[in-house]
């Protein structure tokens, strides 16, 4: 496809052998502009009114900013009486929302984050919206329980990057495309048609002020890092942090680079099981990281293979150029 097709030529174009194509490419066309939306504001910031915190905290006790609520908000207004949507479930919201009554139920299930990296939005940093969508094959309306599908299971994952520029990034299960928004035309335009992570990097991306938790592997892999050429890995590398996953993932998606949120002794003592969440963070990138050819894993099993128990649930995240991703699970592997 060509360089600036629009995103509905792109849909169009590549979803005419896929069954439900139309419900589907209504589906995207409809999280585009929730999308565009959201990037408007995050845009006008303070002259929106859209900054500070909300004064409440989400189900996982972490305290939501006035743009994770408002951000929730706008996808639900716009996907909820399409009836292309069979639920939404989303990380600001406890359980799953369903379709109200008076609106057709369709086929599709939408997990989420709204605004991920909400603590980059006061200082003008990248955030972004991240998206699964996996089918629910069922008549009745969804329950919570038909949200927990595998990675592998999901039809269709992505990102809206929020940023110098804003870019939809998408994979329909072939391949990954990154359109960047044409504010003039108010439309996604097809810029990065095949978007692919290089099998080796020597760049990686850890919140390091937390090195005195890590486990063995993590200690073990960052201190071979930062020996750089001489030592056991023999390359200098480089590190990077937005603070941000979208901002991070979408650095690797165009140049390479390791991803790293793992588990620590300070979340095992807190009975979590890693920061991230699987259904609407992990298992959405993983399978855009898989589709560009990189590698997504726990250190312990692939994140995509994965059979999620809770809409919450939390996994540790190694993602991205495969030689590097491989090598921290082949140090997981020794220390086991
Ligand atoms: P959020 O969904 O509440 O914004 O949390 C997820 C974010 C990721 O975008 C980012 O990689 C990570 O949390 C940053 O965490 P930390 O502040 O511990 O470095
Ligand atoms: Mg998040």
């Amino acid at each position: 496809m060509q360089h600036g097709a629009t995103l509905d030529e792109f849909l169009a174009e590549h979803m005419a052998s896929m069954p439900q194509a139309t419900e589907l490419h209504g589906l995207l066309g409809d999280i585009a502009k929730a999308c565009i939306d959201l990037s408007d504001l995050v845009r006008r910031g303070e002259l929106a009114g859209v900054l500070g915190a909300a004064g409440q905290e989400n189900v996982q006790g972490e305290e939501q900013k006035k743009l994770d609520v408002i951000a929730n908000d706008v996808f639900i207004e716009l996907t909820e009486g399409t009836g292309r949507l069979a639920g939404l479930a989303s990380e600001e919201m406890d359980n799953h929302y369903p379709i109200p009554e008076q609106h057709k139920r369709g086929r599709y299930l939408l997990t989420f984050d709204p605004l991920d990296g909400s603590s980059n939005i006061d200082v003008n940093g990248s955030t972004g919206t991240i998206f699964s969508i996996t089918e629910h094959d069922k008549d009745d309306a969804p329950v919570d329980a038909d949200f927990l599908q595998t990675g592998r299971q999901q039809v269709c994952a992505g990102y809206c990057l929020y940023s110098s520029a804003s870019m939809l990034v998408l994979t329909l299960g072939n391949g990954v495309a990154g359109f960047t928004l044409d504010n003039k035309r108010n439309e996604f335009v097809l810029t990065h048609p095949n978007m692919s992570v290089p099998a080796t990097t020597n760049e990686f991306a850890i919140n390091a002020a937390y090195s005195e938790h890590w486990q063995a592997p993590v200690k073990q892999y960052i201190a071979h890092c930062v020996a750089g050429k001489s030592g056991p890995i023999g390359k200098a590398f480089n590190m990077r942090w937005a603070g941000s996953m979208v901002g991070d993932i979408h650095r690797i998606l165009c140049r390479g680079g390791i991803f790293m949120y793992p588990l620590d002794e300070r979340m095992i003592k807190d009975g979590k099981a890693g920061k991230l969440r699987l259904l609407y963070e992990a298992n959405p990138m993983g399978m855009l990281i898989e589709q560009a050819g990189g590698m997504a894993h726990t250190g312990l099993e692939p994140i995509l293979d994965i059979s999620p128990d809770n809409l919450h649930q939390r996994v540790p995240v190694l993602m991205g150029s495969k030689e590097e991703v491989q090598r921290v699970v082949d140090y997981h592997a020794a220390h086991t």
